[in-house]
């Protein structure tokens, strides 16, 4: 009687072990809300820059931009939403108000809007034009409305907000489903506001009163996201930069309240309590807005893939800026870029390796088929190979039918479940033999890994750590074509100019007289002396066993530096700021420093250009607010320009200000603020234009 009780109990213990074990394994907290599910499967999607400082040629409009100076003569918007569907995105962002304040739909509460404009009589609605192309092209629509309004009267006061919600209910009312919405952090301080022309400081924290501007959001567009890189946590979060990068470890998640600084909104925060996933927003050119110096200076192909795999590749996702030309239109060297982009996606991502191979894994939880290996290759999103619970780790080996060449792993976590995986190993069989292709930490929604091409029998992926029993829903085997990038080039204080090769296997070839290099051109071996004019230098990589060439690398210099010096400065260190080095860099003291130069001789110059430090922890010593002065005799000056470095704190490219022409033998920089009060001053490079 008691034997049998004990049978029945270990039976019944039995049972309900193997019956919880075949359950679906419980969720690791915080997970992503629908909405934060449904944006991170659209990857990559398209942001659209324009406003008035389109016609000025800045960064950011100050507020008084004269609303007559907006007159698109070509304006298509079909265009925009042709090119961002036929790139692959899924969506587009627009920039419903910028920081000048220029709004452009006619809203109800200011008359600076598209209403004051030329184009259309002043009957036009972009966003209305813009959401109605993307329903058109098939896809999802979002709005970016700068929070900080330069142009407003009532900035800094309470009655703003009420005009910034009313605003925002517009947009959120009378243009359909709308995907995301972008509350910009940026905030400059000065502008225009109606007149004032002064500085007004907010509270970032406490003055939009977000989480009741959050309520409404939610309540206009239940499926909407929201994105926030100040105030209080929101849906989405910035990753600490423009340039197009997450980092490597990427945890889907922040804490819910406090500061998060640089380090946190690269990698996000292993043990958050909030799901805050990172979105990659970059330019498709070195700045937001569309300015003409910039048309040589559009990403390449291999710079748009690098800045995939850092984005989409890491647990991200991509938004991709197209700035708008004063015509209205996207111009023609960013198209192609981008559909080449696609094109090389498309030839990528083209052939999946792991179809028809066998999978084992080393735990299969409840040994059920609903949770089998086969699960992470069967190319169904919603099932997923699991352990049992309990374990921490596992690994999952695949046998390819004969040996293999590929260069790309990709791999995906079920995030419905949370992000849980904390390190893993890439393993192949190459020659009978197991070798390490890879240490990593993070998977989440996408990781995608590259690695120089091999052959191999089997791989194995271990995961080696993670917060519960590990969950993969798919991985992915590529063999990607080589992108020959081209050659990087820069000339030095002396006027010499160094190419250097992107790879160990391919030759460079460049030209000094504008003509198209090819392979026939002169070949570089080494630093190439000029004869300190104005020069443009074009170069190939090469490619001598395929033949295959990469894009064309173009950089135009003015005047070489050769006779430059730095007038009464000690450090010879300051010599980094015209080394021709982008790398390189020197700090002055505090601000307001000047860095004052003797260019050895009178030129003719019609403006400057300044490169602050580009290690992202050097920020502080970023200048923001300048004077630039020249002279005949080092003594007494003439101010030729001043103003603001714009957005020069997320996008420190180089900051090119034109002035009236005008002939001087020494030039003066004078940092009147940095980014961070008090404190030093810094320079990468220094450079002047001339006639
Ligand atoms: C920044 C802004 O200041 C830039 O002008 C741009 O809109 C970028 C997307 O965000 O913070």
């Amino acid at each position: 009687m008691k034997k049998g009780f004990l049978i029945v109990i270990f039976s019944c213990f039995t049972f309900c072990f193997s019956f919880a074990q075949n359950e679906t394994p419980k969720p690791v907290l915080p997970i992503p809300t629908e909405n934060q599910l449904h944006w991170q499967q659209m990857e990559y999607y398209g942001f659209i820059h324009y406003s008035v400082n389109t016609y000025t040629d800045e960064a950011w409009g100050f507020g008084n931009e004269d609303p007559k100076i907006f007159n698109p003569d070509k304006l298509d918007v079909r265009q925009w939403a042709r090119i961002c569907k036929e790139a692959g995105m899924k969506g587009v962002i627009f920039t419903a108000k910028h920081h000048s304040g220029f709004c452009l739909w006619p809203s109800k509460y200011t008359d600076y809007s598209v209403k004051n404009a030329p184009w259309k009589n002043g009957q036009g609605d972009m966003v209305k034009e813009l959401a109605d192309a993307c329903k058109e092209f098939g896809l999802k629509f979002g709005v970016y409305l700068s929070p900080w309004d330069r142009n407003h009267p009532d900035y800094g006061k309470p009655e703003y907000i009420t005009y910034f919600r009313n605003q925002l209910t517009e947009l959120l009312t009378n243009y359909g489903e709308i995907f995301e919405v972008w509350f910009d952090g940026a905030n400059g301080g000065n502008g225009y506001y109606g007149g004032a022309n002064e500085n007004r400081k907010i509270d970032a924290k406490t003055y939009y009163d977000w989480q009741n501007t959050y309520k409404l959001v939610r309540k206009l567009q239940p499926n909407i996201v929201i994105w926030n890189d100040g105030g209080d946590r929101a849906d989405l979060r910035w990753v600490g930069t423009e340039s197009g990068y997450v980092g490597e470890t990427n945890w889907s998640l922040l804490n819910a309240t406090g500061d998060v600084p640089e380090d946190m909104l690269r990698h996000g925060v292993e043990n958050g309590n909030a799901w805050v996933p990172g979105e990659v927003n970059t330019s498709i050119r070195p700045e937001w807005f569309y300015h003409p110096k910039e048309d040589k200076k559009v990403k390449t192909l291999p710079q748009l893939m690098d800045t995939y795999y850092n984005s989409v590749g890491r647990n991200g996702t991509l938004l991709l800026n197209f700035p708008i030309m004063p015509n209205g239109l996207i111009h023609e060297t960013d198209e192609k870029n981008v559909l080449d982009f696609a094109k090389a996606r498309k030839e990528a991502f083209g052939k999946n390796l792991l179809k028809n191979t066998k999978i084992q894994a080393s735990n299969v939880r409840s040994k059920s088929s609903q949770f089998s290996a086969q699960k992470a290759i069967d190319n169904d999103a919603k099932t997923y190979w699991a352990t049992d619970d309990g374990l921490t780790s596992g690994s999952l080996t695949i046998i390819f039918t004969k040996p293999t060449s590929f260069n790309r792993f990709l791999v995906q976590e079920p995030i419905q479940l949370g992000q849980r995986v904390k390190a893993f190993t890439l393993e192949a069989n190459i020659n009978g033999k197991w070798q390490k292709i890879a240490i990593e930490t993070t998977i989440g929604y996408k990781r995608i890994l590259r690695f120089k091409t091999i052959i191999a029998t089997k791989i194995r992926l271990n995961i080696t750590d993670a917060k519960a029993c590990p969950l993969i829903n798919n991985m992915e085997v590529y063999q990607a074509p080589i992108i020959l990038r081209p050659p990087m080039i820069s000339r030095n204080q002396n006027g010499d100019v160094h190419i250097s090769k992107t790879d160990a296997e391919s030759e460079v070839f460049y030209t000094l007289d504008g003509s198209l290099p090819t392979s026939k051109s002169f070949k570089y071996t080494a630093a190439v002396p000029s004869n300190l004019g104005k020069l443009t230098v074009k170069a190939i990589s090469f490619n001598p066993q395929n033949k295959l060439s990469s894009a064309v690398a173009e950089v135009s210099f003015d005047i070489a530096r050769k006779n430059w010096t730095i007038v009464a400065e000690q450090d010879k260190n300051a010599l980094k700021v015209l080394d021709g080095n982008e790398y390189t860099s020197w700090q002055k003291y505090k601000a307001p420093t000047e860095l004052t130069i003797d260019l050895g001789k009178v030129e003719n110059l019609v403006g400057f250009r300044y490169l602050s430090d580009q290690n992202w922890w050097a920020d502080a010593s970023i200048i923001s607010h300048y004077q630039f002065f020249v002279s005949d005799d080092g003594s007494i000056w003439k101010l030729m320009s001043e103003g603001e470095f714009s957005n020069i704190k997320n996008n420190p490219t180089w900051q090119i200000k034109s002035f009236e022409q005008t002939k001087a033998r020494f030039i003066k920089l004078k940092a009147l603020k940095n980014i961070k009060e008090n404190s030093n001053s810094g320079y990468a490079e220094i450079d002047i234009l001339t006639k």
